[in-house]
């Protein structure tokens, strides 16, 4: 039996709400489109795919401490928790493993405040603004690091 290497997928608060407003900030895709792109180029590298959405920061962190010695990678949409949450930035700098941080939009190039993202200090890359197509380059991203 092979076991696979475990990526999770986390999605934070808000992102349930994707294709239902602001099509022209996050597309039209909804969240299970997303995961389920992620979850297919997952499969293509023999990577198994775990994906929670939460509008809780306490939901993101537990499962932040749970992929701990037992998941290869965390891809993390944080949502607005990006801008504010030293709480997912403590979690995710005890979590030994590859991180992702993702966005659809580009925050760099929208209101000043989304400018600052305390994620990113923790994690191994960031990608953002390329739209459903980041969640794609997230997962060949985290394949390619492990390969
Ligand atoms: O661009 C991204 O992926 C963001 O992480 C999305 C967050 C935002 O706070 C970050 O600055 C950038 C917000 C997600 C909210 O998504 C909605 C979707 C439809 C309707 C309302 C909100």
């Amino acid at each position: 039996m092979t076991i696979q290497p475990a990526v999770l997928l986390l999605s934070g608060p808000n992102l349930n709400l994707l294709g239902t407003r602001e099509p022209s900030v996050y597309g039209t895709g909804t969240l299970d489109d997303h995961v389920a792109a992620a979850t297919a180029a997952a499969a293509a590298h023999g990577l198994a795919l775990r994906h929670l959405q939460s509008n809780r920061e306490s939901d993101l962190i537990d499962a932040i401490h749970s992929a701990r010695g037992t998941t290869a990678a965390i891809v993390i949409n944080p949502g607005a928790f990006t801008h504010t949450s030293w709480a997912i930035h403590d979690a995710l700098a005890a979590y030994d493993g590859i991180v992702v941080e993702l966005h659809l939009s580009n925050p760099d190039s929208r209101e000043p405040w989304r400018r600052t993202s305390v994620v990113a200090p923790v994690a191994t890359g960031t990608i953002s603004g390329f739209g459903a197509h980041g969640y794609v380059l997230a997962i060949d991203a985290v394949a390619a690091r492990l390969s």
